[in-house]
């Protein structure tokens, strides 16, 4: 009932004539893939480009940040309307590296997540544990304050339209990756919180799994029951790696 979404994060690589290249061969390698969502979080220097790229094709375009005002004085900074205006669909929010060298709150994020959908697109909700949470026993209660603090406000109707990307930060670039009954626990735990904050709608829900996810263990963590596709860091910089992981969620 739900449909897997498998995103690449590219995080800061790729000019965008690189990632103009790698989206030509992403597109021809997955253009008969149906029944997954495709999107490539690209940096925004290269968006434009990327949309225009995968015009016409089953592969979709994700920011990586954004800030939460529409337009003024905030030098350096990028607005919803100015992303959605140019065809970018999905904004990645709260992924780890930004809460840790950026640090960004979950009332800020919050903020992010309410400003990408008044302006009409697909927030993409990280949260995850780091090892000294999960060793302490606390996963699960930093998850719960993640998600309830990132989405507060939020309405069963705007859930919907919401990605939440479960992500244990030690896995992040590291190489690790939870087992995949390790990811399906915390899945179905960070579930449980979303059925308590928006009922039935939770059901309907993506939650994908990120950190080191790859080729090679996509297709165990996919057939989880909880898991409805990845966001995809270092694997997805490569279209051919990329797509194998497309095709696992098929
Ligand atoms: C990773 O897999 O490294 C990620 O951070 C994905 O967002």
């Amino acid at each position: 009932m739900r449909t897997n979404v498998i995103a690449g994060n590219w995080k800061m690589n790729k000019t965008n004539t690189e990632a103009v290249e790698m989206l030509t061969e992403l597109k021809r390698l997955v253009k008969d893939i149906k029944g997954v969502k495709i999107v490539i979080g690209a940096p925004f220097t290269a968006l434009s480009d990327a949309v225009k790229a995968v015009e016409g094709s089953n592969v979709e375009i994700a920011a990586e940040n954004v800030y939460p005002r529409s337009s003024g004085a905030y030098t350096g900074e990028v607005s919803p309307t100015m992303l959605k205006a140019i065809g970018v669909k999905y904004v990645i929010l709260g992924h780890s590296e930004r809460r840790e060298y950026f640090k960004e709150s979950n009332e800020f994020i919050n903020e992010k997540v309410k400003a990408v959908l008044a302006a009409g697109m697909t927030p993409i909700l990280c949260v995850g544990e780091k090892l000294e949470d999960r060793e302490a026993g606390r996963t699960a209660e930093v998850n719960e304050t993640q998600v309830r603090e990132g989405l507060k406000d939020i309405t069963a109707e705007e859930a919907k339209n919401i990605i939440i990307a479960y992500e244990p930060v030690w896995a992040i670039g590291t190489g690790k990756t939870a087992t995949p009954e390790m990811a399906q626990e915390t899945h179905k735990e960070i579930r449980e919180v979303l059925k308590s904050m928006f009922g039935a709608v939770a059901d309907e829900m993506v939650i994908q799994y990120g950190g080191s996810m790859k080729p090679e263990n996509a297709a165990e963590l996919l057939a989880q029951a909880d898991i409805d596709g990845g966001l995809i860091g270092g694997a997805s910089l490569e279209a051919a790696s990329f797509a194998k992981i497309v095709l696992a969620a098929k």
